[in-house]
Parts: structure tokens; sequence; C-alpha cells
């Protein structure tokens, strides 16, 4: 089965990315994982100067995930534009890379976008929108308010013609504010979802098991709300969509494609085992095959889901299935 995706006016070789924040700027995880097998890959979020990052220990397993507070740890744009960007050139020109943009204000963001546009290696941008962890920056993340986001996306787009993603956060009970804003603010695709904010406290003394408190979950955990927020942007955006969120397998990858996605990323799976991604093609391959698609692209429909949203995108007749096709 064919795999490539023609997207953002580049053939990615397959639809498996891996996800910003578990990859580092791709020199971290060549020596686990044969990242020139993959269709791609997001770097960590830069900001203008460089983080330190929150207090240890900024990952904690749980029953269905983990949880991280990293605090946005990386080594600021200038750093990013003079040492990652031509490692990246040099060492991962078969595969597709986006650098994840981060920041406190609305003008970082296009600081950051003009440092690194004329840097080589990559094809775009992603915003990180959507960080539950950056303490500094008050109130809601720009993901969860339309004219923050619109501000920061038009800001940059000012600045870039490179394809912009923007990474969208799990946590509101409706997509469409956000959506509009960035579609209208010229986003060239979404990328669904970042971690959904939570809590793990130690039983005996109430502390938080991470050093900053709170953080994101990801993981398992955040697979069926990844693959509801795809589904739901599907019904109102023809935007390209990048579903991220639980993705540890071809399955996993399927389904998010079912509901719409055109890329998927992975992320916590690579921790537990750092071919996560590149099994995830395998297993992709084979379970399209097993369908008799002939591309990717096939598994990639309308869903079929039971309830009010099945007929959304058509009025023909859904078909006689109770839920989405998973192999
Ligand atoms: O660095 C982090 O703590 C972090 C970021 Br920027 C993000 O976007 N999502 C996340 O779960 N952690």
């Amino acid at each position: 089965m064919e795999l490539t995706v023609d997207l953002f006016g580049v053939r990615f070789q397959n639809p498996v990315l891996l996800a910003s924040g578990t990859c580092g700027f791709g020199a971290e995880v060549i020596s686990v994982t044969r990242v020139e097998a993959l269709g791609g890959l997001v770097t960590k979020s830069v900001t203008l100067e460089p983080r330190a990052g929150n207090p240890a220990p900024r990952v904690a397993e749980f029953g269905a995930g983990m949880l991280n507070s990293v605090g946005l740890a990386n080594p600021g744009a200038g750093r990013v534009r003079r040492e990652a960007l031509p490692w990246i050139e040099a060492n991962l020109s078969a595969t597709v890379v986006f650098v994840s943009v981060a920041g406190h204000t609305t003008e970082e963001y296009s600081q950051v976008v003009q440092i690194l546009d004329d840097g080589p290696g990559f094809l775009g941008f992603e915003l990180n929108l959507s960080c539950p962890n950056d303490a500094q920056r008050s109130g809601l993340p720009f993901a969860l308010d339309p004219e923050a986001l619109h501000q920061v996306v038009s800001g940059v787009r000012r600045r870039t013609e490179r394809p912009i993603l923007v990474k969208l956060a799990p946590n509101t009970p409706d997509l469409t504010p956000v959506i509009r804003a960035a579609e209208d603010a010229g986003a060239d695709g979404l990328t669904l979802v970042n971690t959904l904010p939570g809590l793990i406290v130690g039983p005996e003394d109430g502390r938080s098991v991470l050093g900053a408190g709170a953080g994101g979950v990801s993981g398992p955990a955040l697979r069926a709300v990844g693959i509801h927020a795809v589904w739901s942007a599907a019904q109102q955006t023809d935007l390209p969509l990048v579903g991220v969120g639980g993705i540890g397998s071809g399955k996993d990858a399927a389904q998010y494609l079912a509901v719409g996605a055109s890329l998927v990323q992975i992320g916590t799976a690579s921790f537990w085992d750092s071919r996560a991604a590149e099994r995830s093609v395998h297993e992709l391959r084979s379970l399209g095959a097993a369908r008799g698609a002939r591309s990717v692209l096939e598994l990639r429909g309308a869903p079929i889901v039971p309830g009010s949203a099945r007929t959304a995108r058509s009025e023909e007749p859904a078909p006689d299935r109770e839920s989405v096709p998973l192999g």
C-alpha cells in the first residue's frame, strides 16, 4: 500500500511524524529510532530566550498514561538557528521537519519565527499555542482565547511564507471559535491536540508527584480525546488536520485517519518503545493492505459514528455500520 501523503507543497513518505517535545531537535533520538524512515518530526518548542525548564521530577507515569511538566526547556531561538537547523539540514534531509514555536507574548512568536525563517533544513512552523505548563503566562493559553490566537497567527503569517500549523488544546467544549480564528489568520493546518491539564498527588502526603505541581496528560488516556477533537474539527474546516494524542500503533493511527487526520504524530509511546513510530508505519501499511486499500489516503474518510454527527458532512445515508472500522 502506498503510504505517501502530498501536503503543504511536499511529499511525506508516510503520515507518521514524531510529536513535539518527545524527540528534541532530532539529534537526541537518531541513535534509538530511524527518523529517516518516518514522515517527519516536530522539534521541541523554541522560545526567544533559552529556558531551563521546571524542577524535577518533570514526568510521571500513571496507569493510563503520563503526566509532564517540562516547562518549555529549550536552547532559545538563536542557538536553534545556529546549531540545530544546520544539523537537521545535514542529517535529516530524507524527512520533513517542522519547528515548534512558543512564547509568552504575541510578539515573542513573531520574533522567534523571524530569527528562524531563513534557516535551513525545515519546512514550516507548528505554533504551540496550547502548552499547559507555562507558569509565566497568566490567564488562558492562546489556544483557548480566539482573539489572542488570531493575533499570534496573523503576526507570524506576516513574517513567513512557510506552512504554519496551529497546535490546539483539548480542554475546550467547543473548538469552533479557535478554528475560525486560525483559518482567518492564515493557518495552513491544525494540530490536535496538546496534552490535557492534569494533576497526580501522592496518596500519603497529598503532594504533587511533579516538581512543578500540575502538568499535561498524554499517552493512551488522551487518545479518545484527540480522536474526538480531530473528528470535531473535520466537521468544520477544510484545513489539513494533524492528529496527536495517545497513538502507539498502526491501529491507533488509523483511527485518527478515519476521522479526518491527514497526518499523525507519535509522542509518549516513543518513551515506552523508542521504535513505536517506525512500527506504527509498518502496522499501518499491513492494516491498509489487509483492507485492500491502495493508498493510505483511502483510510482517511468521513467518520461513521452513531448519533447526530454521522450525517453532519453529507446528506447521503450512512453505510450500515455502527462504528469506525478499525481493522
Ligand atoms: O514543556 C512542556 O512542559 C510542555 C509543552 Br511546551 C507542551 O506544549 N505540552 C506539554 O505537555 N508539555
